[in-house]
């Protein structure tokens, strides 16, 4: 809810100031049509506090952090498009943040039980797209030294089977 209030603040003090304008003009009516264009887009909120970063043939985007409910680890998700004509694969990562960065899978066992484990690569097929997401392939974050709360922002060094490096920001967001 926080930056529909911050939007509604921001656009409301635009409006007091085209309005202040539109006052000095004497009724010129210029006022009035710079606050429709400058008014800001509502589409994408959510989606634009998460990071996005590009290096070569590899985009990644929607990067984030779910806030930890366990201060020691946490989760990272993102997705990689790869717009090359070669695969490549994500295979490792690391940041600051902690002290040990993992790619994960989410596996089901024979018995149904979710069970996670490292893996070596987490495929970014020439022309496809990786996705880490809950359920999934994600990053693991674990011995964070400082706790992780919604609003840090962390900086994700992402190493790619290519020798490609792609270092992106991805906030700590609540769990909605
Ligand atoms: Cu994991």
């Amino acid at each position: 809810m926080t930056p529909f209030t911050r939007r509604t603040l921001a656009f409301a003090a635009a409006g007091t100031a085209a309005l202040a304008l539109a006052g000095c003009g004497q009724g010129s009516g210029t006022g009035a049509s710079d606050s429709g264009t400058g008014a800001p887009s509502g589409a994408g909120a959510g989606d634009a506090r998460k990071g996005s970063a590009a290096a070569g043939d590899l985009k990644v985007g929607g990067a984030w952090i779910p806030e930890p409910a366990n201060p020691a680890t946490a989760a990272g998700y993102l997705s990689v498009r790869n717009s090359g004509d070669r695969d490549d694969a994500l295979v490792g990562a690391e940041t600051s943040a902690a002290a040990t960065t993992e790619v994960h899978t989410t596996a089901t066992s024979d018995s149904g039980a979710k069970t996670m484990e490292e893996v070596e690569r987490a495929p970014v097929p020439a022309g496809g797209e990786l996705v880490l997401e809950s359920g999934s392939y994600h990053l693991m974050l674990m011995e964070l030294p400082e706790d992780l709360s919604a609003g840090d922002t962390v900086t994700l060094t992402l190493h790619f089977d290519s020798g490609t490096d792609v270092d992106v920001d991805a906030p700590v967001l609540a769990r909605s």
